[in-house]
């Protein structure tokens, strides 16, 4: 049932769809990457940002119109002051305290009129919103504008059905103890997980009316996108949908987009490596051989924590890439690398300080292993290369997809980390010595009977991740399906505009 005007080129009138990321790096990430791949199928897309993102993301402005891709980058003045935000406070990344969290969110939905008077006004009326989770005004700009809205999810479809189970079978209600463990119901693995780790999605106290406004705008979406692949989680991807009644069509991993290298290098935010000195360092190691160690944006590694994962790298004997970022950087640390770290290491360790090409690095034939803490970002991107990891969940979703990674898929080695750190409380976070690190790091390179199996498994899972992405593949069907889908509307929309 191809609409015939958009998809057969008879008129040039190309389906419209808006994109609304939340400004946090690991949500913009892969909604740009979602707005990159409809865009090279022909969609027009509108991807709603704001001043200060505007100009972060500037290299795949110019990239998408180098390529002539038919993206508009809709720029919509951030109402933070209104809110009492600081000045240049418009990306979740950059929020100073917890306190002020809540008025980033706040703040982001008074964009609602703003966007609403934008579409209207735009010579191309929208077919359909796709909107970040975290957006539930987005709701109301659909429901206003009579056009279908998707919402985003950049988190595994396992990960979202466990959330959804456990709050269906309202297993909380009789947990008193956070940190006891119990068996997700409704699932056919037995998944064992704490209600500190996996608390849902804005359960903390202050947030219960946006969490309830999160809910409602979930079961009001036409339906849902998510940045993963049949060959991953095919069950788990259609008990969700079951779950949920409507259509979840996956597409990912979105990051696969980018194929030239020299690109990859600079996605996110400016790498302040030299890229080709990072990749003439790998060249120079043996294959498989080196680990990479990288935490993510939100995740801040406390000066103590960050010399024992050093400690723990350099009695592991193998060749790293770590990186270090800006915010982690303090006296204390700089004197602790300066003072015999780097130059005892120096053979065998590369340190990254700031912003990594992450795919980049992954990618490399040299790079046999990934400690990550499990952002669906970041996991993926491991899955992708094909690679096996060490899990070190911090918060959020991270817990449920490290067990993904290590009870499903078997394909990761755990730190070992039972509870979470919460995001900008340092003392709760929990410590690993370095002990663990390197105990941690050898069993994932270990050559042996169970570590080749594991390797194994994850070369499978990284194969079937290209394949997905192929024409023909899962993920690229599904995008198509999800295009013609939403094109169909075309004249509708047009006719309501006319009412
Ligand atoms: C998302 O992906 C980028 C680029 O690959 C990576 O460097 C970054 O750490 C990831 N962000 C999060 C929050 O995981
Ligand atoms: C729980 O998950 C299973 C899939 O494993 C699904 O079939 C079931 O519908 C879910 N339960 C509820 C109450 O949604
Ligand atoms: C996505 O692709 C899978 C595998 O081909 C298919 O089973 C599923 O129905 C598709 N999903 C949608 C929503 O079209
Ligand atoms: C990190 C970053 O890109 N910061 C920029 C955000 O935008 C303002 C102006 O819009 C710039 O001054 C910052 O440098």
């Amino acid at each position: 049932m191809t609409n015939q005007f958009a998809m057969n080129g008879l008129s040039d009138q190309k389906p419209h769809f808006v994109l609304v990321p939340l400004m946090a790096q690991g949500h913009m990430i892969p909604m740009i990457d979602l707005a990159l791949l409809l865009a090279k199928r022909g969609v027009l897309v509108s991807l709603i940002t704001t001043p200060f993102n505007a100009s972060r993301i500037q290299t795949t402005i110019n990239h998408a119109k180098e390529c002539c891709l038919p993206i508009q980058f809709v720029e919509l003045p951030f109402p933070g002051a209104e809110l009492g935000l600081p000045d240049g406070c418009e990306n979740l990344d950059v929020v100073p305290t917890m306190d002020l969290m809540v008025n980033f969110f706040q703040a982001i939905a008074l964009l609602q009129k703003p966007l609403e008077l934008y579409l209207k006004e735009h010579v191309s009326y929208p077919n359909c919103i796709i909107s970040d989770f975290c957006h539930p005004w987005t709701n109301k700009v659909a429901s206003n504008l009579q056009v279908p809205r998707l919402i985003f999810f950049s988190i595994c479809c396992f990960t979202l059905l466990c959330d959804h189970n456990i709050s269906k079978y309202k297993v909380y209600d009789d947990i008193t103890d956070e940190n006891e463990p119990f068996i997700v119901p409704g699932l056919t693995e037995k998944i064992k997980v704490t209600k500190a780790q996996a608390p849902g999605f804005f359960s903390a106290p202050g947030w219960e009316e946006f969490a309830k406004e999160l809910r409602e705008a979930e079961m009001a979406a036409d339906g849902i996108v998510v940045n993963s692949f049949d060959g991953l989680e095919a069950l788990h991807i259609e008990s969700y949908q079951n779950a949920m009644g409507k259509k979840v069509w996956t597409v990912g991993p979105l990051f696969f987009y980018h194929k030239d290298a020299s690109y990859t290098a600079t996605r996110g935010d400016k790498a302040t490596i030299d890229a080709n000195r990072c990749l003439g360092w790998l060249d120079s190691m043996k294959p498989k051989s080196v680990v990479y160690v990288s935490f993510g944006s939100l995740t801040h590694v406390k000066p103590t924590q960050l010399m024992e994962i050093g400690l723990g790298l350099e009695a592991s004997n193998q060749p790293f890439v770590w990186v270090i970022k800006n915010i982690e950087k303090s006296q204390a640390v700089d004197e602790w690398l300066s003072e015999g770290f780097e130059e005892r290491v120096s053979a065998r360790g590369l340190l990254i300080k700031g912003w990594a090409p992450q795919v980049m690095i992954l990618s490399h034939p040299a790079v046999g292993g990934f400690i990550t803490h499990c952002g669906w970002n970041s996991t993926i991107e491991g899955i992708t290369t094909g690679i096996p990891m060490v899990t070190w969940p911090q918060f959020g979703d991270q817990f449920l997809n490290e067990r993904l990674v290590v009870d499903v898929l078997n394909s990761g080695v755990p730190i070992g980390v039972k509870e979470p750190g919460m995001f900008g409380d340092d003392n709760r976070v929990p410590f690993v010595g370095r002990d663990d690190v390197e105990k941690a790091v050898s069993m994932l390179m270990d050559e042996g009977k169970e570590g080749q199996a594991r390797k194994e498994r994850a070369k499978i899972l990284g194969k079937k991740a290209v394949e997905a992405m192929k024409e023909g593949g899962s993920s690229h069907a599904n995008m198509t399906h999800m295009i013609e889908y939403f094109s169909i509307n075309v004249e509708k929309s047009m006719a309501q505009v006319a009412l």
